[in-house]
């Protein structure tokens, strides 16, 4: 770094606490009215900012990796997942790459047992049904979910937030089982009563719930194609809390209406903000705008993570959450 007050690069409007701390840090350029940056805008901003402060909705992409001056040296990225980011240009640029891992995983494990729950008990469904004032009155065989009890998870990414999720889904009765790049530690399996499926294919033929908590990387994305959601048993129900790109949802739509798979809970889409029309059409789908890990708590969090990446690495030590392409 080439001064001990950097310019620091918010493209998103953080929480006014975090905002305050970082002005107190360093020279900050903040993004009062929080509108997304378009690829201009960024290009502009790479040219001068010595830390950029990202998020999910900014394509840090090689091109923009490329405009970027060389007083450009970290980025400080303002989430978990970094598939926004080309990690591998910021490497060859020796730009340093940081997240904000763990504060986001509680918050983003219990939208997750929610959607898990929603979809099959019928929750939003009977919620319409109230608002717009069509309840008649109870009966015996109306409005009939699934019973949650004694079916099988299939969690794909056994990481943090997927054994966050496997604790809950245990408090319902669920029975945990995962396909994970490598199989876990045999003490969390063993916690977890969780059976390990070394192939994909082969856990979702038998599964009645299945989660994607894995993130997006090359080798995830359309992790559950076509050909794979048609191993999905009927009955199944899909819930995805990490990216939209790991579902091909152009077929997860089409069998969701088919009726060849049971239901869907989304909160993340493969070209968000936009989602499939023909999702929005389905009953059998709970659909939320990207904010399991929105929380007052998780945000304050993030934001204290992406300083402490920052500081850090200004006063020249190593940042706790740098991200390294190898991971991914
Ligand atoms: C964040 C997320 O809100 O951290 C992540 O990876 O998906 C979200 O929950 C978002 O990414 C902020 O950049």
């Amino acid at each position: 770094m080439p001064k001990k007050k950097p310019l620091v690069v918010v493209t998103r409007k953080l929480p006014d606490v975090i905002e305050t701390r970082m002005m107190e840090l360093f020279d900050v350029r903040l993004n009062v009215d929080d509108h997304p940056m378009s690829a201009d805008e960024l290009v502009e901003v790479v040219k001068t900012a010595e830390v950029l402060v990202p998020t999910v909705t900014d394509a840090i992409d090689g091109k923009l990796i490329a405009a970027a001056g060389n007083q450009l040296k970290l980025i400080a990225n303002y989430g978990t997942g970094v598939d926004h980011i080309d990690l591998a240009a910021a490497r060859k640029k020796n730009i340093v790459v940081t997240n904000t891992p763990d504060v986001l995983t509680q918050d983003t494990a219990d939208m997750t047992m929610a959607l898990i729950l929603a979809v099959p008990r019928r929750l939003v469904e009977g919620e319409r049904v109230m608002r717009k004032g069509n309840w008649t009155g109870w009966s015996p065989t109306w409005m009939l979910g699934r019973r949650i009890s004694g079916k099988r998870l299939g969690i794909i990414g056994m990481g943090r937030i997927g054994q966050a999720v496997a604790r809950r889904a245990r408090g319902f009765g669920l029975s945990i089982h995962y396909h994970n790049r490598n199989r876990v530690h045999e003490d969390i399996e063993h916690e977890l009563e969780a059976t390990y499926w070394e192939s994909l294919d082969q856990m979702l033929a038998h599964m009645d719930f299945v989660s994607v908590n894995c993130p997006h990387t090359p080798a995830t994305y359309h992790l559950l194609s076509a050909r794979r959601l048609k191993l999905l048993q009927p009955h199944a129900v899909v819930v995805n809390t990490a990216r939209g790109e790991v579902i091909d949802e152009a077929a997860l739509t089409r069998l969701l209406a088919a009726g060849e798979i049971a239901g869907a809970g989304l909160d993340v889409f493969e070209h968000e903000p936009a989602v499939n029309p023909k999702l929005l059409a389905l009953d059998n789908v709970v659909l939320l705008p990207h904010m399991s890990s929105a929380t007052f708590e998780g945000r304050i969090a993030m934001g204290e993570k992406v300083l402490v990446n920052i500081k850090t690495f200004v006063d020249e030590h190593t940042p706790p959450d740098r991200v390294l392409v190898e991971a991914f």
